[in-house]
């Protein structure tokens, strides 16, 4: 499959450094968004092994590494335009793909996503990461536009990771609270954007932000987010709740099978094993996750018992 590339403008490259935020008109083609549409409607009936049953009356929906069971999602991965953008704000010889999120909000989803930074959930150290998120709807301020504080990516601070659940994710360090923009807008220089399908923006790990509720009676929200990260991104373990087996050390170039190169290409010895068939989160640490979760009594997961069991005896990764 031909991979697809964009051209960004230099301004678009400075404002990406300079507010942590830029818009990206018509980076998705139809057919891209045709496929995500398709997709992200499949990943909600049919969800990710580590999400595993959803509740039928919620309205929000998410799942994360979706790209790793399903082919349509893999294939925006390495042969969509993520990594292109990508590697033109970082400038970076190589761009590695963290993850996919998805973040489907029907007609008057209540949740709101609070204010934070995605920075502290990840195991991650670096200046050279940075989300692309879509949605296949068109987006504005009642259906649950994405909301920024411009700059907030050059703050000093490093803020509690906090979930969209209320979940905390913050490990050892001291983090900051994450300051009450609501309570004060006018004193944050905060942007959204009203978006068509094929419009995405790209931002910075750093950069605050946060969604309303779907407001609209009509228009659902359904988004995908892809994490990609430069050559000065290394791992820094204990960080954030991780689910497959890789051989990162601490303060390595992070990059392994679950975590490919896309950029200048793919790696075939590291992206076999995903070409070949499905990869599944390694039993041995979801359970590990999964306990530490319910023990802090702060996360629920509820992935699918059929597939940890169908897993525990296949390698997962060969790295
Ligand atoms: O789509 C949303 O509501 C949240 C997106 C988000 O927080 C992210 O992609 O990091």
């Amino acid at each position: 499959m031909e991979v697809q590339r964009k051209v960004l403008t230099p301004e678009q490259i400075e404002s990406f450094w300079k507010d942590g935020v830029i818009c990206i008109r018509q980076l998705y083609t139809e057919d891209w968004v045709t496929r995500i549409r398709a997709f992200l409607d499949d990943i909600v009936s049919r969800p990710s092994p580590i999400t595993g049953p959803r509740d039928p009356s919620s309205k929000f929906h998410s799942d994360v590494n979706t790209w790793l069971t399903n082919d349509e999602v893999r294939d925006l991965v390495l042969y969509g335009p993520g990594a292109s953008v990508a590697q033109q704000v970082f400038q970076s010889d190589r761009v590695i793909f963290y993850y996919d999120q998805i973040f489907v909000k029907e007609q008057l989803a209540p949740a709101p996503t609070p204010w934070h930074h995605d920075f502290t959930f990840w195991p991650l150290e670096g200046n050279q990461i940075a989300s692309l998120w879509a949605s296949v709807d068109p987006v504005d301020a009642e259906s649950s536009a994405l909301e920024f504080v411009i700059g907030s990516h050059r703050w000093p601070q490093r803020f509690r990771a906090i979930g969209a659940d209320g979940s905390d994710f913050s490990t050892g360090e001291t983090l900051e609270e994450v300051p009450d923009i609501d309570a004060d807008r006018s004193k944050f220089d905060i942007v959204s954007w009203e978006l068509e399908p094929g419009d995405a923006l790209l931002f910075h790990a750093l950069t605050l932000h946060g969604a309303r509720g779907n407001r609209s009676v009509h228009k659902k929200r359904r988004a995908i987010a892809t994490r990609w990260c430069g050559d000065d991104v290394v791992y820094r373990p204990g960080k954030a709740m991780e689910f497959y087996r890789h051989d990162l050390k601490d303060g390595e170039p992070f990059s392994a099978p679950v975590y490919p190169q896309v950029y200048p290409g793919l790696i075939p010895e590291q992206i076999c094993a995903r070409l070949a068939g499905p990869v599944f989160p390694d039993p041995e640490i979801l359970r590990t996750t999964l306990q530490r979760a319910s023990r802090l009594n702060r996360v629920e997961l509820r992935p699918d018992p059929a597939v940890i069991k169908l897993q525990a005896s296949r390698p997962v990764d060969p790295a």
